[in-house]
């Protein structure tokens, strides 16, 4: 992670019960179980990409009843081509089922991925998570993009196939058209003959696949393809998320330019930052502040520091924790950053004020 690679990691879901249960492996070919998945879960509205319609940067999004999401998956064996062509368009993704089913738990985040301030925070305060199931048949894809807040993703494969393009960060501005807009969707030929450096994998069930920070990628399900996602930022990238989001805030302060003596001016600046960037400044230092207090009661009482899916954090990894949230206010700090927003400014030195009282 500290490199900022992507990497393959082999053998890490063959243990959930998703991976087990969801998928009838009896048959040949292994088949979505779809009466078994009907039978535990309730009939919810779900998110559908329609992968035949472009919606700016990404497919047109609706809304199907679970249940019928599975019937149009299931009219495969029709093979009725109208059918075949309709099915082969949805894609049910950026579904939140673990929280909406938390008793549910068909999967254990990889230790490998257990540091995840994001999800900690989120999940702890009843917020919505960054946690989510895709369902695609076969030809649907996701197009070319790089993640929420510049945030890793991993991307564990349960069943079928997944073809990825993954360009480390800056490649993609190789792409650029004349008005400075990355494309919507890319093959390997476009990406070749921009003289693109870019990674091409071919990801198996049960293979995770790290996605660093801000790196463009694009995903194919070449075969009927089910996976578990999660965003994620953490000691080791967090620096980054801080620079994206003072980035975003310096864009919109900008484009409002020639409203700056209006009232409530850096207010404005940050209702229109989390609308256009999903968070803005208290957001981001409710989630530090939040990681950095669980870990100081911890040090002081001894006690465990509970993990996403409770994994327990070690001594060591607790200080990089720490350290690391001390350097980046510090740096804050020095940027001067939150002189328009003296609250949070207080928010800062007291919490640097409460991290040097025990380093
Ligand atoms: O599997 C997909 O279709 C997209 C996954 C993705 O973009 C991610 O994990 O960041
Ligand atoms: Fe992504």
């Amino acid at each position: 992670m500290q490199p900022n690679r992507a990497v393959v990691v082999e053998g890490v879901a063959t243990d959930w019960q998703c991976y087990q249960r969801w998928i009838d492996r009896t048959v040949a070919p292994p088949k979505l179980d779809v009466s078994y998945l009907k039978g535990i879960l309730p009939n919810v509205p779900v998110p559908v990409a329609d992968c035949g319609k472009q919606h700016y940067n990404s497919h047109e999004k609706i809304e199907l009843a679970l249940y019928d999401f599975l019937q149009s998956w299931e009219s495969d064996e029709t093979n009725a081509d109208q059918r075949q062509r309709q099915r082969n368009r949805y894609y049910l993704k950026d579904w939140h089922l673990r929280s909406e089913l938390p008793q549910y738990s068909f999967y254990r985040t990889p230790a490998l991925f257990a540091s995840d301030w994001l999800n900690e925070y989120l999940v702890e305060n009843g917020s919505d998570d960054y946690r989510f199931v895709y369902i695609g048949p076969k030809g649907t894809w996701t197009a070319f993009h790089a993640d929420v807040f510049g945030s890793y993703s991993w991307s564990v494969n349960i069943f079928g196939r997944k073809l990825w393009y993954l360009l480390p960060p800056g490649e993609e501005q190789k792409l650029l058209n004349s008005r400075r807009n990355l494309p919507f969707s890319v093959t390997e030929q476009t990406l070749q003959d921009a003289g693109v450096v870019f990674f091409s994998i071919l990801q198996e069930a049960g293979e995770a696949i790290f996605v660093p920070s801000g790196w463009y990628h694009q995903v194919q399900n070449v075969e009927d393809a089910i996976s578990v996602n999660h965003n994620w930022f953490n000691g080791c990238n967090v620096g980054t998320i801080w620079n994206n989001l003072r980035g975003a805030l310096d864009d919109v302060r900008r484009e409002i330019d020639d409203c700056r003596d209006m009232d409530n001016f850096d207010e404005h600046c940050q209702v229109m930052l989390k609308a256009s960037f999903g968070i803005d400044y208290a957001d981001f230092l409710a989630i530090i502040q939040y990681v950095c207090d669980k870990r100081l009661a911890s040090f002081k009482e001894g006690s465990t520091v509970q993990q996403i899916d409770n994994y327990v954090l070690g001594g060591k990894h607790l200080m990089y924790d720490l350290i690391t949230i001390r350097n980046l206010l510090m740096e804050i700090e020095e940027q001067d950053s939150l002189a328009y927003y003296p609250a949070l400014n207080d928010l800062v030195l007291s919490c640097l004020k409460r991290i040097e009282a025990v380093l």
